[in-house]
């Protein structure tokens, strides 16, 4: 089994009624169990800027589902959440972003797949939650609450819990 932490990000729609069915249906088709689930955060948007606010969150998994196989179950888990690819642009507005931050202790570089996520340490709306779950995994031999003390988290604030 392999310990997966997957983000979730969002600004189209009730994007916390999407992470509440995509959670489930990740683990369904990954035949994975959810070890944890961190609060939904909102987030001021990164990259560009002129955008509504995201709702981002973290989960971690344990799964015996291959890297790339779990890539293409996020990408159909977010197809099913109405994102479409054609339509949008970079860094812009989506209904459900799920990206793979690390697999294990794996190091890949392919062009679909890069392991850990490239841009992870550049990220509050990743790092916030993340930390909230996970503070002591090291991710590239970073421990996780000390990668989040390099980077702002203003305007990141936790959303009371749905449940
Ligand atoms: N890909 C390669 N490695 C990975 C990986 N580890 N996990 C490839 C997931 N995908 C990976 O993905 C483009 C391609 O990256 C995929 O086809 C996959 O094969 P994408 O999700 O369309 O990426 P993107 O949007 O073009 O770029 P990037 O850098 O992944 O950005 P994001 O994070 O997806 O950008 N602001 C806030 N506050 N919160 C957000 O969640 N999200 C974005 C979207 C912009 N600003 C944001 C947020
Ligand atoms: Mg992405």
């Amino acid at each position: 089994m392999a310990n997966a932490l997957i983000a979730l990000g969002g600004n189209v729609g009730d994007v916390r009624a999407t992470f509440q069915r995509a959670i489930p249906e990740i683990c369904r088709r990954a035949q994975a169990t959810l070890t944890a689930r961190s609060s939904d955060y909102i987030t001021p948007p990164w990259g560009e800027e002129q955008q509504p606010a995201f709702v981002n969150a973290c989960i971690a998994i344990e799964t015996a589902t291959a890297p790339h196989a779990l890539l293409a179950i996020l990408h159909d888990v977010e197809r099913m959440s109405g994102r479409d690819r054609a339509q949008e642009t970079r860094w812009g507005p989506r209904t459900l972003d799920l990206d793979l931050i690390a697999y294990d202790d794996l190091i890949l570089d392919t062009p679909e797949l890069t392991l850990p996520h490239p841009r992870l340490f550049e990220r509050g709306f990743v790092l916030v939650p993340l930390a909230e779950i996970v503070p002591e995994r090291r991710i590239s031999g970073r421990r996780v609450d000390e990668a989040l003390r390099a980077v702002s988290r203003d305007g990141i604030r936790p959303l009371p819990s749905v449940q």
